[in-house]
C-alpha cells in the first residue's frame, strides 16, 4: 500500500445555508488515529488520520447538530474507531457498523450500547474483496430491533441486487442513491430504474448525496457547483420526501483528484430539497426517525 492520502479540504468555506437546528450530517466518517485504530490489512485506500475532533469542528463549522458516522471501508470489520468517535461526541453522533456476517447477538447488542443503529453492505468491487448475499441476509435477520441496513452500489448492477434487497427484512438505506448517472437527468435510465426500486417497498430510503462523486469532473461531469446533480436529484426528493437523509461524506475518501469544499456541498442542499419543509425532512426529522427515534415520541 503506498503513502497515506489526504482527501478531504483543510479549510472549507462556511455555507451559505443555514441548516434548520436539530441537523444531523447523516453519513460521514472516520479515519484513525491510525496508532490508536489501525487500518485494515485489506484496506483499499490508505488515508491521513481525520479523527473525531476534526469531524466535530466540521460539524460546528457547518452548522449542523449531530452526526452519523459510516464506518469505512478501509477500517474493515474493526468498528473500535467509529465507537470511539461516538463515544466522545457527548451524545450528538450514532453509527452504522460493518460487521463480519458470523457476529453473536452479544457483541451486536455491545455496538447498540455504543451507539450502532444500522449496519452496512458495500458492494463496491473497488472498497471490498467480496459481499456475500446469501450471508448477509442471515445477519440483516438477527439485527437488533430498530436497525436498519444500509447498501452501497452503483447503477450498474441494480437490476442484480434487486432480489437481494426484496429478501432484506428491515428498513433499507441506499448511499448516494445508488449512484446514478445524473448525465441523464432526472428522467434518464438510472434514476428510472431508482424510483421503480424505491416504489416497490416503503421502507426504502435514500442519501442524495455526493454531488462531487457523482457529478465529479474526473467521471466525465461538470464539477462544482454540480449542475446536473441539482437537476437530477431535486425531483427525487421533491417525490420521496419521507425516505432521504443527508451527509457530506466527509472525509471524503478517494477523492484526493478532486477534493470538495465541504461548504459548497452544504449550499446543494437547498437545490435538491428547495422548501424549507423539505429541508426540515432531509436534514432534521427524517434521520432522526432513524437514529434518535426515542426524541420522536
Ligand atoms: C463513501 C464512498 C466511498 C468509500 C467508502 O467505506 C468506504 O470506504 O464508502 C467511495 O470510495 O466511493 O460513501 O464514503
Amino acid at each position: 500500500m503506498s503513502d497515506r492520502v489526504t482527501s478531504w479540504h483543510s479549510s472549507p468555506s462556511r455555507p451559505n445555508f443555514t441548516p434548520p437546528p436539530g441537523a444531523v450530517d447523516a453519513h460521514c466518517h472516520v479515519f484513525g488515529p491510525m496508532d490508536r485504530f489501525p487500518f485494515s490489512s485489506k484496506a483499499k485506500y490508505l488515508p491521513e488520520d481525520a479523527g473525531p475532533e476534526a469531524l466535530f469542528a466540521l460539524r460546528d463549522h457547518l452548522g449542523f447538530s449531530r452526526n452519523v458516522i459510516v464506518q469505512a471501508s478501509c477500517h474493515g470489520t474493526d468498528n473500535s474507531a467509529t465507537l470511539d468517535a461516538i463515544a466522545r461526541s457527548q451524545g450528538k453522533a450514532r453509527g452504522v457498523a460493518v460487521v463480519d456476517p458470523a457476529i453473536s447477538e452479544t457483541e451486536l447488542a455491545a455496538l447498540h450500547d455504543g451507539g450502532i443503529r444500522g449496519i452496512r453492505f458495500n458492494f463496491l468491487k473497488r472498497l471490498v474483496d467480496n459481499a456475500p448475499k446469501d450471508k448477509f441476509l442471515e445477519v440483516a435477520a438477527r439485527l437488533p430491533a430498530g436497525w436498519h441496513v444500509v447498501i452501497y452500489f452503483e447503477a450498474d448492477i441494480l437490476d442484480e441486487m434487486r432480489g437481494f434487497i426484496d429478501a432484506i427484512p428491515v428498513p433499507i438505506v441506499i448511499d448516494h442513491m445508488g449512484r446514478p448517472d445524473v448525465s441523464q437527468g432526472p428522467n434518464g435510465p438510472d434514476l428510472r430504474a431508482f424510483r421503480t426500486l424505491l416504489d416497490s417497498r416503503e421502507d426504502i430510503w435514500f442519501k442524495p448525496t455526493c454531488p462531487d462523486r457523482l457529478d465529479a469532473i474526473k467521471e466525465g461531469g461538470g464539477g462544482d457547483p454540480w449542475d446536473a446533480f441539482a437537476n437530477a436529484v431535486a425531483p427525487l426528493v421533491a417525490d420521496y420526501p419521507q425516505r432521504c437523509i443527508w451527509g457530506t461524506d466527509w472525509p471524503h475518501p478517494n477523492m484526493a483528484d478532486e477534493i470538495p469544499d465541504d461548504g459548497h456541498l452544504v449550499d446543494m442542499i437547498p437545490r435538491i430539497a428547495t422548501t424549507v419543509q423539505l429541508q426540515q425532512s432531509l436534514l432534521v426529522d427524517n434521520p432522526t426517525r432513524l437514529y434518535w427515534p426515542e426524541l420522536c415520541e
